[in-house]
């Protein structure tokens, strides 16, 4: 297994890279204002109104639309994307889309699927702001360092996460918050937790999403098995458009996914001193031991 710093660089420019595999994610400027346009064009041509709340492309069926959606955006990204990561390929390109409402929730931090096996190989996934986007109109936010915590599979179907039992104090105290400009893209190591702000805007939060892999690896799959929770199928994907992300594949799979092992996995939670670690707010001290200070202090001035 690789060690953090045996992975070749991801960026072409050493001070991109350091950015990234210290906080496991960077902001860059992308697109400019016509390639922001193309984009958002793209997206209304193919979707005039969102279909839920939230709704990725990728939930689309593979068909005239969703391809559409491939080729456009891989004509808007190529270029950027041979000067910025010259040793990696594009295998995903998706828009994403938040519906805004008052009463909006957040999507909570999570880890993205593994496309890769990470013990070897780094995958980055990238976040595409097309309009302006803030607390309020559902930017993203990240866990900083997250993608040191460990090597979690994230499959489909819903696996146990090492960061199950915490996710309330990441919520509280550990995430940060990303507001970004139309037209700025932030790279995110595969593992890096993050999720995104409620949009309690007016407006739809239209942004686009790519994942990008080493050249010649080819983008993969783990999936639960439907018996056994510690036991995942690994697929290999043949193209983009004929994964849906809104549903659980079973066996036998169709064609396009072809099966080249299984693995045991079962995440085990993180301790508590790491999640300690990962704060941006001091925990709070516990009741029981604020009582007992009270009380020392009282009796210090003769009170009690
Ligand atoms: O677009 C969003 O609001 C969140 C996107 C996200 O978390 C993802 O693509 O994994």
């Amino acid at each position: 297994m690789q060690t953090e710093d045996d992975f070749p660089p991801v960026f072409a420019a050493p001070g991109i890279e350091g950015h990234f595999t210290r906080d496991g994610y960077v902001v860059l400027p992308f697109f400019n204002e016509e390639e922001v346009a193309a984009c958002k064009k793209l997206y209304f041509d193919t979707m005039p109104e969102p279909p839920a709340d939230f709704f990725t492309t990728g939930f689309l069926p593979d068909g005239e639309p969703r391809r559409k959606v491939k080729e456009g955006l891989e004509r808007l990204i190529a270029p950027h994307v041979a000067a910025l990561m010259p040793t990696y390929s594009t295998c995903v390109r998706h828009f994403i889309v938040k519906r805004g409402r008052p009463d909006a929730g957040p999507l909570h931090l999570h880890q993205d699927f593994n496309f890769v096996d990470q013990s070897i190989q780094r995958a980055v996934h990238v976040w595409i702001a097309l309009a302006d986007v803030d607390e309020r109109n559902g930017c993203l936010t990240v866990l900083p360092g997250s993608h040191k915590l460990g090597l979690h599979i994230s499959a489909m179907g819903l696996n146990a996460t090492p960061y199950d039992p915490y996710c309330q104090v990441f919520e509280d105290d550990c995430k940060v918050a990303v507001p970004m400009k139309a037209g700025e893209a932030l790279f995110f190591d595969e593992r890096t937790l993050h999720g995104s702000c409620p949009n309690t805007s007016l407006d739809v939060r239209v942004a686009m999403g790519a994942v990008f892999l080493p050249h010649g690896v080819k983008q993969r799959l783990y999936v639960t098995d439907a018996v056994e929770p510690g036991l995942l199928d690994i697929l290999e994907v043949e193209s983009e458009t004929l994964l849906d992300y809104s549903a659980v594949m079973r066996p036998p799979y169709p064609e396009g996914f072809q099966k080249i092992g299984t693995v045991e996995y079962t995440a085990k939670p993180l301790s508590p001193e790491v999640v300690q670690s990962l704060r941006r707010v001091p925990a709070a001290v516990p009741a029981a031991s604020l009582r007992a200070t009270r009380r020392f202090v009282a009796r210090l001035f003769g009170r009690q």
